[in-house]
Formats: structure tokens, sequence, C-alpha cells
């Protein structure tokens, strides 16, 4: 062959090359990605380019050839053993590697002894692009003599590498709207933006939290507790410890908002058997209840039911603080004697639930591998609700008592499909699809909800137990307002319909307890932790909470959105401007003035909790801060 006769950037082009066609093969090899369409594939072939085109690319401002070379090398090491390691992490984890998770070394400890298990003499085929671009250097001697690169060629070049990020980041955000805004997933991440920007996406996310973190010294603490310390309600005496002992089972509904219950569409029920637990005897119905997520979604409203905090204004607070200090719902029942889980049929790594769930003490989260999972008994997202439950409480009535789960369905998602077998109600006529769809898999929730309790009755857990329902945030957005005001008979939904349209049922069901009643006190699911853990005796007035007991006298009707509407018994706040409740009329901002300072405060108090990660310093004990912060401080 002759040479001489190669281009002069070769070696780029070798390099680039070698590691994207590696790390496709790895993708496909070495981590179990679902890809569900042609899209997907092209998304997933494509996504190392433009990292690699800016990574390899550098070298191109180096003036000499050997200088040039011995950057691509480099590189191409550095970069095969990132992968590598994500390879070897997958192998034991299932999961891609975060910057915390290096650092959290405890994680490390069952590693340890595997390593050699883990890493095979042929994993130096991970290595092979680092080969070839090493040979190709040495044998394509004519190459040495590459002169400097002209200007307008490197400008041309990093055009292109723009180029291919914002063609990623188009077809990513059509496959995955809001992909980095709410960055659900390490998995989706990868899949769509690569592996190699999904560090320095990481890197980002975390370099800034930490950096919020380093700053803090909890001494903002002290401002906090005297917040939440004054405006704590008195307990209710007759209910504190009423159904001590027993089992809790809470269960998180997918998407499910308030305004379908005893609620018609076209002549139909939408939800027979939750209609016929707001007249239940057993069954507290809270009909003014809210979500108070934002981005995050399903895994906010976990963490505000575990906290009692708001999750954050951006991001999910799950994966940006995945590792922080929590003085969780399932910590404070774990000292009392409970065994705590989760049970979702979803990976454990979405949402980062394997990370957090260690910071926030659930003894066992029953994932995926859990369940069993075939063609036949999924639709959607994964496994229907009704295999679900039954598959579920036959591991319940395993779990050593008295025990704690957060149940989290997920047949009632967007885009709310389901198999023709389990449809019990036709569509709704209107130009959402989205909507039409929704009542049909509400209608099958229901049902679900009801085969749950048919199977703990047959169980014998039923009696023993209290369990805990309630929507986890929003499942129509007002993208789809013109239908949702067709189907509520409105002529359009303003924001002061939509603040309310917010309200997600709750339900909390103690078999024997002869006291059930709607309660329409005005709440969020901030309030859910002391609520319950009253119920169950467990005293929280040392708690950082910013939720209040429901069943207290004292209870507030006020509820925060996280974007700062609030919702009161008189008064609606949204899009900037006060509302009278009653008749919907906009009123004088004075009136919302002392509701919106305290959203503000609250907010703001909870964010700072969480950035700072200020639980760190505190003493759930005695309700100080920690000794040490405290001599710290005055030195
Ligand atoms: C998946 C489920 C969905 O595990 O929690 O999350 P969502 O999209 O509803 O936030
Ligand atoms: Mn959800």
């Amino acid at each position: 062959m002759n040479f001489s006769k190669w281009p002069k950037h070769s070696i780029l082009a070798i390099a680039i090359l070698t590691t994207w066609i590696k790390t496709v093969i790895v993708y496909h090899t070495s981590f179990e990605m679902d890809i569900e369409n042609a899209m997907q594939e092209l998304i997933l072939i494509i996504n190392p380019l433009s990292f690699l085109l800016f990574a390899y690319g550098i070298s191109l401002f180096f003036k000499t050839a050997k200088v040039r070379h011995r950057y691509l090398i480099t590189i191409s090491v550095f970069l095969a053993i990132v992968l590598f390691a994500n390879v070897a992490f997958y192998r034991f984890y299932n999961d891609f590697i975060t910057l915390a998770v290096l650092f959290q070394t405890s994680n490390f400890g069952d590693l340890g002894t595997s390593v050699t298990e883990i890493i095979n003499w042929y994993d130096i085929f991970y290595f092979t692009d680092v080969f070839v671009l090493i040979l190709a250097i040495k044998f394509l001697p004519k190459l040495q003599e590459a002169a400097p690169i002209r200007k307008d060629i490197r400008r041309a070049y990093f055009v292109l590498a723009v180029a291919m990020v914002f063609l990623n980041l188009g077809l990513a955000e059509t496959e995955r709207p809001q992909l980095l805004t709410r960055a659900f997933d390490r998995e989706l991440l990868v899949k769509n933006i690569g592996t190699y920007n999904y560090h320095l996406y990481d890197i980002y996310v975390q370099s800034k939290s930490s950096a919020q973190r380093a700053l803090a010294d909890g001494s903002e603490l002290v401002e906090v507790d005297n917040y939440v310390q004054a405006n704590q309600s008195a307990i209710n005496e007759e209910m504190f410890g009423k159904y001590k002992g027993r089992n809790v089972i809470f269960v998180q509904l997918e998407s499910l908002q308030n305004f379908v219950i005893n609620n018609k569409m076209n002549g139909e029920v939408i939800t027979p058997f939750l209609n016929s637990l707001t007249q239940d005897k057993d069954t507290y119905y809270f009909s003014d209840f809210y979500h108070q997520t934002g981005l995050g979604k399903t895994s906010d409203s976990e963490f505000i039911v575990e906290n009692s905090l708001f999750g954050l204004g951006s991001g999910a607070v799950f994966f940006t603080h995945g590792g922080n200090t929590y003085n969780s719902m399932s910590e404070r029942l774990n000292e009392n004697g409970y065994f705590t889980s989760v049970m979702h049929s979803n990976n454990a790594s979405f949402w980062n639930r394997d990370v957090i769930y260690q910071s926030l003490d659930i003894q066992k989260f029953y994932d995926v591998d859990s369940y069993d999972v075939t063609d036949e008994n999924s639709v959607n997202w994964g496994l229907k609700d009704i295999p679900f439950f039954e598959q579920s409480v036959d591991m319940m009535s395993e779990m050593e008592q008295p025990f704690a789960t957060r149940m989290i369905t997920l047949t009632n998602h967007y885009p709310f499909t389901l198999m023709e077998e389990d449809i019990m109600i036709p569509e709704y006529n209107s130009n959402s699809g989205t909507l039409n769809r929704y009542f049909q898999t509400v209608r099958y929730l229901d049902e679900s909800i009801k085969v749950f309790f048919e199977e703990l009755k047959e169980s014998g857990l039923y009696d023993n137990s209290i369990i805990v329902m309630y929507g986890d945030h929003y499942g129509i957005s007002e993208n789809h307002n013109k239908a949702m005001a067709q189907y509520l008979g409105k002529e359009e939904i303003t924001a002061y319909d939509s603040a309310l349209l917010q309200s997600v049922p709750l339900f909390i069901h103690i078999p024997g307890s002869n006291d059930g009643q709607v309660i329409d006190e005005t709440s969020g699911q901030i309030d859910i932790r002391p609520t319950i853990l009253h119920l169950l005796g467990i005293d929280t007035s040392k708690d950082m909470q910013l939720g209040d007991d429901m069943f207290s006298k004292e209870h507030e009707d006020f509820v925060i959105f996280r974007d700062g509407r609030f919702v009161t018994d008189q008064l609606v706040y949204a899009g900037e401007v006060c509302y009278d409740r009653d008749t919907g009329e906009e009123v004088e901002i004075e009136a919302c003035q002392p509701y919106i300072d305290r959203a503000t405060i609250e907010l703001e108090y909870s964010d700072q909790i969480i950035n700072g990660d200020l639980l760190r310093f505190y003493d759930e004990d005695t309700g100080n801060l920690k000794q040490n912060v405290v001599e710290e401080k005055k030195e």
C-alpha cells in the first residue's frame, strides 16, 4: 500500500472511527439497553460521535505530529478506561457510574472481594481501539510529517462537531422530551446522549451540588428549625398512636387526579371502587388534597412523602441529591421496629432509586427483578397493575411484620395505553387522544385496587394494616386544556382552574376503624409523613419537616405548590393572580400576600436543607445542631 497517498489527518479519523465503532459495539454487548424503535437505534449509534469529534479534535491545535499523536493516544486510553470502568460497574450494579457513587465508597463494600470475578482476561478487547491507534501511528510513517493544520479546516471541523451535538440533542428531544431537565434515568441519558456526554453532564450536576454543599455549615439550620417548631400544630390526642403497630401500605396511584373521583365520563362511572371508598365506614377520604411535585414527578412525590420537604425547583432531587443525609419516614419506621420497603416493577436505577433509597434508609427495594414480568402481563411501561398487586401481596405475606411498604403503580402512565382485554369503558371523545384514553387507564387502575383489597383480605394481612393511597401527580397536563374544558363543561381552563386541577385523591383506609369520613381540609403530600407517623404513635416533634398532621385540630387549610402557587380554603394563587376560591374572581393581591410570603419562605427553607445537605448537621434525637458543629462554630 502506498501510504503517502493517505490524507494528512487520517490518524485523527482512525482515532475517532475506532473509538466510535468500539463504543457502539460495547453498547450492544455489555449493557442491557432496551431499544424500542429504529430512531432509538439511530440515536444510540450516533451519540458517541459529537463527543469524540471534540475530544480527539483538540489535537488539531497542536503544532507537531508527535504531540498530536501523543495526545490522541492519551485520550483514547483515558476514554477506554472510562468505558471499561462502566462495563465493570454495570456487571455488578446494572447501572452506570456516577461521580456521587464513586465517592460514596461504602457502596463498593460488596465489590471488593469480587473484582477478580468481574474482570476477565478478554476484557483486553475493550482497548482494541487504543491498539489500532498505536499501530496506525507506528506503521503509517508518512503521517509523521503532517504539517500544522490550516485554520479554515479547523473551523469547518468544529462547526461539524457542533452540528453533531445539535443533531444528537434534537433527535433525543423528540424521542424523550425534557431529557436533560428531568434527568430521570442514567440509562436514558446514556442511550440518548452517549456515555461520554453523560459523564460530562453528571460532573456538571454533581459539582454544582457539591459546591453548594461545601459552602453550608449548618448555621442556616437554626432559622429553619425555629420556623418548623413555631409552625407545628398540636397533635390530636385521640388519633395519636391509635393504630400503633399496624402494617402500613402506601400506594402511589400513578397520574391519578381527583377530578375523576365520583364523576362520570359519557355516562360511565370511572372509578367505581374508589368511589365506594369515599362513602366507606373505614376510609378517610381527603377531597381537597394536592400533589406538590415538580419536574421529578413520581420521584418527587416519593421524596415529599418520605421527608416532608419539597422536591427541587429544577431537576429531580432524587437524581441531584441522592447521597444527602435525610431524616426519612422510613428511618423513623425502622427505629420503631418496622421492616421498610418499596415495591415497584421497574429498573432499580430508574430515577436513581437504587442510590437514594439507601440514603432514605429503605431496607429493601422489590424492583423489576422481584416480579415475574412477561409480554402477556405487561403493557406500556411494564408489568400491569393487576398482576403487580397480585404478585406484591404474595411477597408481602412473606415480610416480617410490622412492615411499611410503598407500592408504585404504573399502568395509568402516559401515553395511557391498555391491552384490548383490559379496556372496561370506551374512550372519551375530545381532540386529545391522551385525555380520551386516560379515563380507560384510570378505570383499569381502579379495578386493580379492588383486586388488591381482595388479595389483602385473602392473605390475612388486611385487618392489621393501614392502606394509604394517593395520586402522585397530574396525569393530564395543560397541553390538553381544550379537551379538559370540553369534559368539565367549561369555556376554557384558566390559571385558577389549573391550580385546582392539581388536586389528587388521598385515602387513608383503616380496616375496622369505623370512623370513615370525607375530610375537606386543604392539604398536600407534604402532610402525609407526620399524619401517618402520628397514627402509629411515633413522635415527630423533633423532625425537620415542613408538613403538618392533617388530623390535628390546628391543621391549616393551606397547600403550597412547588412552583409557588398555592390553595387555601378561601384563596387560589396562580399565574401571579389572587383569586377568590369560591367565585373564581380575581381579588386584590393583598389578600394573598401573607401566604405568598410564607410559600416563598417554606420553599426556600426546603431548598436550603437539600442544597446544603443540612440534615447532616442535625441531631433528630435532641432537635439541636450536632454538638461538633456547635463547637466548630465557637472556635
Ligand atoms: C417509573 C415511574 C414513572 O418508575 O415512576 O415516573 P413518572 O414519569 O411518572 O415521573
Ligand atoms: Mn408518576
